[in-house]
């Protein structure tokens, strides 16, 4: 399956990103007897807190108390309960607000997490340089009739985790969709000629692709995880809509393949995640894919995406962490083609447009409030992308989530 996708990942991108997940996990393994002194180092930070003037020999409060403690901002309504030993009681206990999957629950514990995703895109961009307006109609036989010039992808998340035991969690993930893109029609516009020159927006929103899945936590020791991710998305999205905007009521066309709610097809949705936790300070790594099973009934098939990432998180303080990631995504190119699109009027329609390379980068901060509810947030912009053909550029992406969970056997697992 999608063996043909692989051609692509001997690319400079991959090598980048694999050179640096290899080195954040030296770096993991060279800090390990920090590492295995994980749960003890946080029993006597908790002892700390209690006073630390009781018996125990190991209890050195100046060498542990060092970077999470609550500092000047004392034990308000934002600490969290530190008696909670274990990484759920830290802000790190998730990945960055990007990455999804990264973690497991107890047994019988639920998890409910809203996550709001804006992805921003302006300017169209040919391979790795970006070009005026003006410069994209008639780029290779398309934008013949208008040229995309910005876009904003919304996602409203509603994510839904239950520990079936201590090592394996379901999930299930309903996610909203609002799309709207900005346009400039050519001059001329044969379709309705007082439009010609002027721009144009047009917007669709629905369901998304339902993705639903179970994780698998096949390692755990006191200061790492290594978790499967078996995912897979149902076609819930709608990718039959039409609009009449571009041509002013003239015509009535498909939405274009980038405006579409979903992939139309069920997709294999795998990922393995590795995370090592210090005192303070976790560090981590996630593959993933998003590869379609056949073609839509519209005659085509999305492209293979692969991302690789690793990210860093400091503790700040037990209860805020800031987070630093680098992320390296390859997109394929959609095979076949919806009939329904014509592909010389523009670029959105066109399916070897689609593809690309990014290298990102990401900034975040976890926030856990007290009663253990998880905010998470996290900035990612490309530092490089290479797109197939003409395309919108990768600006910025934006998440943010609120997540809390419910419920499970209260025993020291690590989140
Ligand atoms: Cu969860």
């Amino acid at each position: 399956m999608a063996m043909y996708g692989l051609r692509k990942i001997s690319r400079p991108l991959f090598v980048i990103s694999l050179v640096l997940t290899a080195n954040v996990l030296r770096a993991a393994a060279d800090e390990s007897d920090a590492a295995t002194s994980f749960m003890a180092s946080r029993l006597v930070r908790s002892n700390c807190s209690a006073g630390c003037d009781t018996e125990s020999s190991n209890c050195s409060c100046e060498t542990s108390d060092y970077c999470c403690d609550s500092g000047i901002f004392g034990r308000g309504w934002l600490i969290p309960d530190l008696s909670d030993s274990g990484r759920k009681s830290l802000a790190d206990k998730h990945a960055p607000a990007g990455l999804m999957g990264d973690h497991v629950h107890g047994r019988g514990e639920w998890m409910f997490e809203y996550k709001y995703m804006n992805m921003y895109m302006e300017d169209n961009r040919i391979g790795t340089s970006t070009v005026p307006d003006a410069a994209a109609f008639g780029f290779d036989g398309t934008n013949g009739l208008a040229t995309p010039t910005q876009m904003t992808m919304e996602m409203h998340m509603m994510h839904i985790m239950y520990g079936l035991t201590d090592s394996v969690t379901l999930y299930a993930m309903p996610m909203w969709n609002s799309l709207t893109m900005d346009h400039l029609r050519n001059t001329p516009f044969p379709p309705n000629a007082p439009l010609a020159g002027t721009p144009f927006t047009t917007h669709n929103s629905g369901f998304g692709d339902l993705t639903l899945g179970g994780m698998w936590q096949f390692h755990e020791s006191e200061c790492d995880q290594w978790i499967f991710n078996f995912g897979f998305s149902v076609p819930t999205g709608d990718i039959d809509r039409t609009t009449q905007v571009p041509t002013g009521g003239v015509l009535d066309q498909e939405y274009p393949y980038p405006m579409r709610l979903g992939s139309g097809t069920f997709n294999f949705k795998p990922a393995v995640t590795y995370k090592r936790f210090f005192d303070c300070s976790s560090v981590g790594c996630q593959f993933e894919a998003d590869i379609p099973t056949d073609y839509s009934d519209q005659g085509y098939r999305v492209g293979e995406t692969f991302k690789l990432s690793a990210w860093y998180a400091h503790l700040m303080r037990d209860w805020l962490a800031l987070s630093f990631r680098i992320e390296g995504a390859w997109k394929d190119n959609y095979h076949g083609a919806d009939p329904d699109l014509p592909q010389a009027i523009i670029s959105t329609n066109r399916p070897d447009m689609r593809g690309g390379e990014w290298l990102r980068f990401g900034y975040g901060a976890m926030i856990l409030l007290r009663g253990g509810n998880l905010i998470n947030a996290e900035v990612l912009h490309p530092v490089y992308q290479d797109l197939d053909g003409i395309q919108l550029e990768d600006d910025w992406q934006f998440f943010i989530s609120w997540s809390k969970a419910f419920g499970g056997a209260k025993k020291h697992h690590r989140h």
